[in-house]
């Protein structure tokens, strides 16, 4: 049986004496795909709307990664000073991406920014920095190793990631922002201890699907708990 095509949004930055543009890609995401049985591929970013669809059309699901922060204009706000990097044609790029995989009603996967870009793309908002979210958030940015779980997620019930994952996971934790709103149609399906989302899912869309951590390090454990939610997205993708 043909495997299904995974495209993993690049990640885009210079390097080098020249600073030359590249293509990015973390190995932890293509060998996660590839223990799942998918086949994993680099989608190139760009900004040729003809190219993006055709890149798309080459694939039966997309998992759009971790990555820099998304530019606060997308979503209405003056940029904070805690806010970071960002980068408005590559966050268009991404958003372009999520827009033609859900008309193509394609499976589309968040990881971390993943998350973020997706829920900006519904037109949702983002705290650009966990400490405007509140009082005393958890440890969301952890100094351990990355394929060690830091915090606890309470998932809630009658969602596909608890199918997946069960009700109450210990995840690993990268980012120093977090969803604010929102984005219509989508509902949070899981949340730190802190009252923060680690989690959506939507009811329009039902193969949509993005988390807060990041479960393509867990590749890296001789038992990895994370990998459902790679199999899911292939399963997804293979109909
Ligand atoms: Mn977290």
């Amino acid at each position: 049986m043909k495997k299904p095509v995974i495209g993993i949004l690049a990640s885009k930055y210079e390097t080098g004496p020249w600073q030359l543009l590249q293509h990015g890609l973390g190995d932890h995401y293509v060998r996660s795909i590839e223990e799942a049985g998918g086949l994993a591929i680099i989608l190139p970013h760009g900004t040729d709307e003809e190219l993006i669809t055709a890149y798309v059309d080459q694939c039966d699901g997309i998992l759009v990664p971790g990555g820099i922060d998304v530019d606060p204009v997308l979503f209405h706000e003056e940029r904070h000073p805690l806010c970071g990097e960002s980068d408005m044609a590559y966050d268009l790029f991404q958003i372009s991406v999520i827009q033609k995989t859900l008309a193509a009603g394609k499976p589309l996967f968040g990881i971390c920014r993943g998350l973020q870009v997706i829920n900006v793309a519904f037109g949702g908002t983002l705290y650009q920095d966990l400490s405007l979210a509140c009082e005393n958030p958890l440890k969301h940015r952890q100094d351990d190793y990355r394929n060690i779980a830091t915090h606890h997620v309470h998932i809630l019930d009658d969602s596909m990631l608890q199918m997946l994952l069960g009700e109450d996971i210990q995840v690993n934790s990268f980012h120093h922002q977090v969803i604010h709103d929102l984005g219509y149609g989508l509902k949070a399906t899981a949340y730190a201890d802190d009252g923060l989302i680690e989690a959506i899912e939507s009811d329009i869309y039902p193969n949509l699907l993005a988390v807060q951590w990041h479960p393509e390090n867990f590749i890296m454990n001789k038992e990895d708990i994370m990998l459902p939610f790679f199999v899911k997205l292939v399963a997804l993708a293979s109909h």
